[in-house]
């Protein structure tokens, strides 16, 4: 990746925190540039998605080999969200955030999340109108549509030669669209971030300063151990390869707070940085994004601590069990959206009878937050498609792919 990229993004972090420190509020007059950015990125999420996916299920080969990456990049997830929210858990122990928090409740009624329980969230990854999954971009229902798509072609074969080459034209002609996006990242996250520092002063950060030290050292540790290992001893690529490969993507995450709305600029980044097969990250990657979310998982740990510890509930180590398992499902279920994971709280509250009022006490905060929660959520990605690849991605590095 071009030097300068690096500094340009860089520069982008450093103007936006001296605008948002110069300007305060007045500094959203920049919010425009934001949100044309997030647009244009947003916008080929769905034609991106298909195509990719279609495409990589085509040459994938067979549908064993298929369900064998699958399998491999879900086992993955599983075992680091896993890992992740006991991190967030202990780190929610050590810091002891909600400990003598000078904070009312604020009054607003936090109803509890209607989730339909598992069965219905696995049905629901089946469209019944894969056009209606396409103009809504339910993102899940697109990958099964895709999936099958590709399959029923794989099976057509010769006659559906015409769609397959359709798919694999639209693909590329999306890659493209994405390089051209991605030249305005810098631009996007200097008009996402400096309304951000501009708005969180030190009245709103002080409070609940302790939530967001145990966030940043708890994403510290899962990135720089989890991921470090895991992309070395599994994905054999040097984790300073990984991290500087990744950063774009991790940095467009942390400024949009959406890690479907970052996936072109994931896909990219694997694929021209890290070496990894368009394949590996067309399939992994928009399933990582919907389903993959250590750094949600990192935060129900610790939202869950914080919210027990202000009320002064002793949880028992049941309960702490149940909320693993429950922050797991959690990360599972919330969407790659602003916000996801705070709405997916109260799913992990409830298991364990806390009160919900206590999600008033963080939302103030969540912003800032789900920064730190979506940039890991990408590089968790990213690093399940170098481990699916066992080595071949750095092979692919090593030859200049
Ligand atoms: N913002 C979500 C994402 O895009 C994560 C979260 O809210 O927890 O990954």
């Amino acid at each position: 990746m071009k030097k300068n990229f690096m500094l340009q993004i860089f520069a982008a972090f450093i103007l936006a925190i001296i605008a948002g420190i110069i300007f305060g509020e007045r500094a959203t007059v920049v919010q425009p540039l934001g949100d044309l950015f997030l647009r244009l990125i947003k916008f080929i999420i769905v034609p991106l998605i298909l195509s990719t996916i279609v495409v990589g299920v085509t040459s994938a080969g067979s549908i064993k080999k298929l369900g064998n990456l699958g399998g491999k990049a879900i086992g993955y997830f599983l075992v680091t969200s896993f890992i992740a929210i006991a991190i967030g858990l202990f780190a929610g122990f050590v810091f002891q955030p909600g400990a003598g928090v000078e904070l009312t409740v604020p009054t607003s009624e936090v109803e509890a999340l209607e989730t339909g329980g598992v069965i219905a969230t696995l049905l629901n990854i089946i469209p019944t109108n894969p056009i209606e999954a396409l103009t809504t971009g339910a993102v899940l229902q697109i990958i099964f549509f895709a999936i099958f798509l590709g399959i029923g072609i794989s099976l057509v074969g010769e006659k559906a030669q015409p769609v397959q080459q359709f798919f694999e034209g639209l693909s590329e002609v999306m890659y493209k669209i994405t390089g051209i996006i991605m030249k305005l990242v810098p631009l996007g996250i200097f008009g996402l971030l400096a309304p951000i520092v501009g708005t969180y002063g030190p009245s709103v950060l002080m409070p609940l300063i302790k939530v967001i030290i145990a966030m940043v050292v708890a994403v510290i540790v899962h990135v720089a151990l989890i991921y470090s290992a895991a992309v070395k001893t599994l994905g054999k690529m040097n984790p300073y390869h990984f991290f500087k490969g990744i950063f774009p993507a991790a940095s467009v995450a942390f400024a949009t707070c959406s890690s479907s709305g970052t996936l072109p600029v994931t896909m990219k980044n694997t694929q021209e940085n890290l070496g990894v097969s368009k394949e590996t990250s067309s399939f992994v990657l928009p399933l990582g994004a919907t389903i993959n979310m250590d750094g949600t998982a990192i935060y129900q740990g610790i939202a869950v601590m914080f919210i027990a510890q202000y009320f002064g509930v002793e949880l028992t180590m049941a309960q702490i069990l149940i909320v693993a398992l429950m922050g797991t499902l959690a990360s599972i279920g919330a969407a790659g959206v602003p916000g996801a994971g705070l709405i997916m709280l109260t799913m992990v509250l409830t298991a364990v009878n806390l009160p919900l009022e206590g999600i008033a006490l963080i939302a103030g905060i969540d912003r800032i937050l789900d920064m730190f929660r979506t940039s890991v959520n990408i590089m968790g990605d990213a690093s399940a498609c170098v481990v699916v690849e066992g080595g071949k991605a750095k092979a692919a590095v090593k030859k200049g792919a």
